[in-house]
């Protein structure tokens, strides 16, 4: 049976539930030091959401909800890219602190995969520092060096839902998209990688869970470990997956 030769991770929601406890506080932090009245609930950032990037996020929140806000003598761009360097700087910070754990199968699956000598990499649309933040807090610094390529936030100019992020990690690690395996957890980021024609597995969270998810191949509630079932919730392939309880690079090479 051929074998995938690589697992390309997106990180919010996929490797962790960065977003309620991580993102979503730091940019209210962030809010308050820069004198904004603005504070995000969860059921607003729910919505903010669809707009992945998080200086592109606070752009479309002025654009759209003409919140609170003095004409500030910077250009908006820089303005709201020296905010996104104040939540960036808080969203790291929390990290360090442990706020952020990673879901259930993660760290089983990367150790199997590395044991196993697959190609891992990170295609994000969040900013590198926060990536290595989690990954040193989690798995230990060393990890850092397990991902071939970590290809994060402005690496390229348009974020998910395009598909970028994902032909320029395929390019970089001159890999066909046939070769490799993506894990996601959101309608933007399915888009982004069957944009890349890329085989697609999705790992669902509560933010999420309502998504469509069309085209994915196989829909689970998360890559499963000891004593957290993984749950097949759906996908064009799931029947291959009856009975499965734990995602392995073994099972997974049925999706080739
Ligand atoms: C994640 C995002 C990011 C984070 C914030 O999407 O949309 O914008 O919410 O990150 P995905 P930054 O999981 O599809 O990569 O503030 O660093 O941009
Ligand atoms: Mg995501």
């Amino acid at each position: 049976m051929n074998s995938f030769e690589a697992y390309l991770f997106d990180v919010d929601g996929t490797l962790a539930d960065t977003e309620r406890d991580g993102h979503l506080v730091a940019f209210n932090k962030a809010f308050a030091d820069a004198g904004l009245s603005w504070n995000w609930s969860i059921e607003l950032y729910l919505e903010l959401l669809a707009v992945t990037g998080g200086k592109e996020r606070m752009l479309h929140y002025l654009e759209k909800y003409d919140p609170p806000f003095e004409d500030v003598s910077l250009d908006l761009e820089d303005y709201f890219a020296s905010i996104h360097a104040s939540k960036t700087d808080h969203f790291k910070d929390m990290v360090d602190q442990g706020a952020v754990a990673l879901r259930p199968g993660i760290e089983r699956f990367l150790n199997e995969a590395r044991a196993q000598k697959r190609r891992l990499a990170i295609s994000t649309t969040t900013t590198f520092g926060n990536v290595t933040a989690l990954l040193a807090n989690t798995l230990g610094k060393e990890s850092i060096d397990w991902f071939e390529l970590i290809a994060a936030g402005d690496i390229v100019a348009k974020k998910k839902p395009a598909p970028d992020v994902y032909h320029y990690t395929l390019k970089e690690m001159g890999l066909a998209a046939e070769q490799c395996l993506v894990f996601e957890d959101s309608r933007n980021g399915i888009l982004a990688s069957k944009g890349a024609n890329l085989t697609t597995v999705i790992t669902v969270n509560d933010f999420t869970s309502d998504h469509d998810f069309n085209g994915a191949e196989l829909i689970v509630s998360n890559l499963g470990e000891p004593g957290s079932a993984m749950q097949v919730i759906g996908g064009r392939q799931s029947q291959l997956f009856d009975g499965v309880s734990m995602l392995d690079v073994v099972t997974l090479d049925r999706l080739r």
